[in-house]
């Protein structure tokens, strides 16, 4: 099977994606929800980064995601910088009964911005399962999406809406950012000018799986040079 090539139907693309947002807006429900179909109640906070990894098969190729599921609580956000390295796209993630996880989406994308030079990105709004408890419009939402760009789903891991929804979107925003550039290769430029290949991507081989990588000990956080990834 080849890796990353071509165009034929038997080829597998390996995209690296990140979860980023406020601490307790279901980062890892959506991420359990998608990898493994399963929902649990219980919060317990992310210490660290966590990925696991699912095969899509988008138009017929398959299209393998390592999906790296980060800790929102500040304590646990050591290292940032390594997080994006290798990224093809970021899921932005808030409550939509949190208002303050919605404002902080700006500080997010900010981050990503810190990080990154261009890299795919979509915004999830959880928790859309109690209209009650509710307080970011769908019609706010959407406004704000629109002005960012960014496609916006609103979703919930607990009722597994909209979360396969999310995923194939940020995935297809991967490979057409791919296919875009191999017809910029095509026209003389090199893997490395294009900053193209995954060349930092550490996924394995398999269906679905996991793996983790515990950071015990809190500090600073920010980087001030971006990464190579997500071009
Ligand atoms: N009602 C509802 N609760 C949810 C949903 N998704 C997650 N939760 C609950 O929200 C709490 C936090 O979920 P997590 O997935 O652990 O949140 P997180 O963003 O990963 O949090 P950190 O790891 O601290 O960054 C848990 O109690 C979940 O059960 C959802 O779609 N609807
Ligand atoms: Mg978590």
């Amino acid at each position: 099977m080849a890796l990353g090539g071509g165009g034929s139907s038997d080829c597998e693309h390996m995209f690296k994606l990140l979860i980023i947002g406020d601490s307790g807006v279901g980062k890892s429900s959506l991420l359990v929800r998608f990898a493994d179909n399963t929902f649990l109640p219980n919060y317990v906070a992310t210490i660290g980064v966590d990925f696991k990894i699912r095969t899509l098969n988008i138009n017929g190729e398959r299209v393998k995601l390592q999906i790296w599921d980060t800790a929102g609580q500040e304590r646990f956000r050591t290292i940032t910088s390594t997080y994006y390295r290798g990224t093809h796209g970021v899921i932005v993630v808030y409550d939509v009964c949190s208002g303050e996880s919605f404002a902080n989406v700006k500080r997010w994308l900010h981050e990503i911005d810190q990080n990154c030079d261009v890299v795919n990105r979509i915004l999830v709004g959880n928790k859309d399962d109690d209209p009650d408890r509710k307080v970011v419009l769908s019609e706010d939402a959407h406004r704000y999406a629109r002005q960012m760009g960014i496609q916006l789903f609103e979703a919930s891991a607990m009722n597994n809406t909209n979360v396969e929804e999310s995923f194939r979107a940020i995935a297809e925003l991967a490979l057409r950012t791919k296919r875009e550039q191999q017809a910029q290769m095509g026209k003389g430029a090199s893997p490395d000018q294009r900053g193209y290949g995954g060349r930092n991507s550490v996924m394995g081989e398999g269906g679905r799986g996991g793996g983790g990588i515990r950071i015990g000990r809190p500090g600073p956080q920010k980087s001030k040079s971006k990464n190579s990834c997500c071009k």
